[in-house]
């Protein structure tokens, strides 16, 4: 049993200079959605019941409330987006599982990312992500675009520039042990500069319990290995098979090799030398942003 219901008619549309777009769109309900994970983003708590007149009042009852979903947003932001664009819109509008949802920094810009639902709060939109063996000695043009699967990731500098560029953040690091300790460091200021001034970092006012290893990489440029811009004299990213905001070179560096590796008299690996110094590569990390 398919069942579709189109929302002709949205209240955002009483606004001005609104993206309407993902008001227009025509929800799909599909029994057994969940389980095949093709759900309209909107309905992904849905199941419908068997019997046909009860399934018929379900849908009803959520296209209703879906409708009032999308209204509210766009009641609330005005001549923002209509639609969610990052995790704290969609988790403020109900939605509570840790996955991947769509969003919408500003019109015309949307992709997918990773929202943590569940830590310190929820709504957080997670920006890299390393919880397995990956390959993260990638390029320019890879960091520009983003790289990775649903477990190992960079969202990407030009989607993080688009997030951090449409409001004002904070960052929160994740991080744990081999052995299953867990530390986090939060920074009350986070944002990315665009492409023309080298994705550049600014960090500011941390708390948290993993020691703060990324303020010496304020206001610096992002290097990787086919571009340059650390204070080094030669490329701290070639040197530690990385990318960051590499100062000369850094306390932190989490894009480094998984599992660590320390020859040569280089510290490679997810580091964070606050934390279990900067010799011991972590077992996961996660780096989330949320608006402040
Ligand atoms: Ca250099």
């Amino acid at each position: 049993m398919q069942l579709i219901g189109f929302l002709s008619i949205c209240c955002c549309f009483f606004y001005h200079n609104v993206d309407c777009a993902f008001c227009q769109q025509p929800v799909t309900v599909t029994k057994g959605c969940i389980e095949k994970h093709n759900c309209n983003a909107g309905f992904k708590s849905l199941v419908l019941s068997e019997d046909a007149a009860a399934a018929m009042k379900e849908v009803s009852s959520f296209l209703n409330a879906e409708y009032k979903r999308r209204c509210w947003v766009c009641a609330n932001y005005q001549n923002l987006s209509a639609t969610p664009r990052d995790c704290q819109d969609w988790y403020i509008s109900g939605f509570r599982d840790t996955g991947v949802y769509t969003i919408y920094p500003s019109p015309g810009v949307t992709f997918q990312v990773r929202c943590d639902m569940v830590k310190d709060g929820g709504g957080w939109t997670v920006i890299q992500r390393r919880v397995s063996a990956s390959d993260f000695y990638k390029t320019w043009a890879e960091y520009k675009a983003g790289f990775g699967d649903e477990q190992n990731f960079w969202l990407g500098n030009e989607n993080i520039f688009a997030l951090t560029g449409s409001g004002d953040y904070r960052l929160r690091v994740d991080l744990t042990a081999v052995g299953g300790a867990t530390a986090y460091a939060s920074y009350q200021q986070f944002a990315v500069a665009g492409e023309n001034d080298l994705y550049r970092l600014s960090v500011a006012n941390y708390s948290g319990t993993a020691g703060d290893s990324m303020s010496y990489s304020n206001n610096m440029a992002f290097t990787v290995k086919d571009r340059d811009n650390d204070l080094y004299s030669e490329n701290c990213a070639t040197h530690l098979k990385s990318a960051w905001w590499y100062n000369s070179c850094s306390y932190s560096d989490l894009n480094g090799p998984y599992g660590g590796d320390n020859t040569g008299g280089y510290e490679r690996g997810l580091r964070w030398y606050t934390w279990l110094g900067s010799g011991y590569s972590k077992a996961s990390s996660e780096m989330k942003i949320r608006r402040r």
